[in-house]
């Protein structure tokens, strides 16, 4: 069968599975939060979201499957919450695709209701590339999600086309560095100098940094040196199932 027909199976047959990686402050050493990760259980093995979900935004399928994502992120996290981690936060990730089509904020709105999660403890990570294409009408939408209460975060940061007059004009909270940066931060003095001039930047600004795909050691305090707030990588722990990420917790 062709992608496409099998996505648009899985979605209505719940082959949809969210994995949860730790968000570990860089002071405390404490697990603020966590990403929701997006996997595709299939008949062929689980698949990882790179390989699907440029098909999904094709077909507009990311309209559905995304509101799906939220939907059970909220719901976990509530059940997280009322097992008594009532201060974890959790990062959804969504694509421009997604927050720009009409209805978003009102399934955000509905999502919200249903969950009874204060959307204070929720960050939406938007990636950088098409975030800077229709600037006025992106940030119509963020500013409606930041009045809701959620926290803001580019994601992939340095990597997009992401201009720095206009990143001054997006409610953001967060710039997340991407990985491509820290795998080299142990080698190369340039990739240390980009890596230490974002976080500088996003001070300046008053935003909070986040560094993801952490493997070794020298990366972590290279960045705590640096004043980075908060981690996400193997070092610390992979992708994990709820029950895993729990027992984590615990
Ligand atoms: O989990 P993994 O590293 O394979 O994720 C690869 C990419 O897929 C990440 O860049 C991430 O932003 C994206 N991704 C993961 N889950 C979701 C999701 O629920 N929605 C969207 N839009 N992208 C996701
Ligand atoms: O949304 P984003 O593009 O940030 O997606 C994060 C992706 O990075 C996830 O798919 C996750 O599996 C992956 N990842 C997280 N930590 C590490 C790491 O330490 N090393 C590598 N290679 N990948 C990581
Ligand atoms: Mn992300
Ligand atoms: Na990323």
């Amino acid at each position: 069968l062709r992608l496409e027909t099998r996505l648009r199976r899985a979605l209505s047959n719940g082959e949809f599975i969210l994995y949860y990686q730790p968000k570990v402050d860089l002071e405390t050493g404490a697990i603020g939060g966590v990403e929701a990760l997006l996997r595709w259980d299939s008949d062929e093995g689980v698949i990882p979201p790179g390989d699907f979900i440029p098909m999904a935004e094709e077909m507009g399928l990311i309209i559905p499957l995304g509101e799906w994502v939220m939907a059970e992120a909220c719901r976990q996290l509530k059940a997280w919450h009322d097992a008594g981690k009532n201060h974890l936060g959790m990062a959804i990730n969504v694509s421009v695709r997604q927050f720009t089509a009409p209805g978003f904020i009102a399934a955000v709105k509905r999502i919200i209701q249903t969950s009874g999660i204060d959307p204070r403890y929720l960050t939406l990570e938007l990636t950088e590339s098409h975030l800077f294409d229709d600037i006025d009408e992106k940030i119509i939408l963020l500013q409606s999600l930041k009045e809701m209460g959620f926290k803001l975060s580019i994601d992939d940061f340095g990597t997009g086309y992401s201009s720095l007059s206009y990143l001054r004009r997006l409610p953001v909270d967060e710039l997340k560095i991407d990985r491509s940066f820290i795998k080299e931060v142990s080698d190369r003095a340039d990739s240390r100098a980009i890596v230490s001039t974002i976080i500088f930047l996003a001070r300046s600004l008053n935003l909070r940094t986040v560094a993801e795909g952490i493997e070794k050691q020298v990366e972590l305090e290279f960045l705590q040196s640096e004043g980075c707030q908060q981690y996400q990588g193997f070092l610390f722990s992979r992708p994990l199932s709820a029950a895993e990420l729990f027992a984590k917790l615990e």
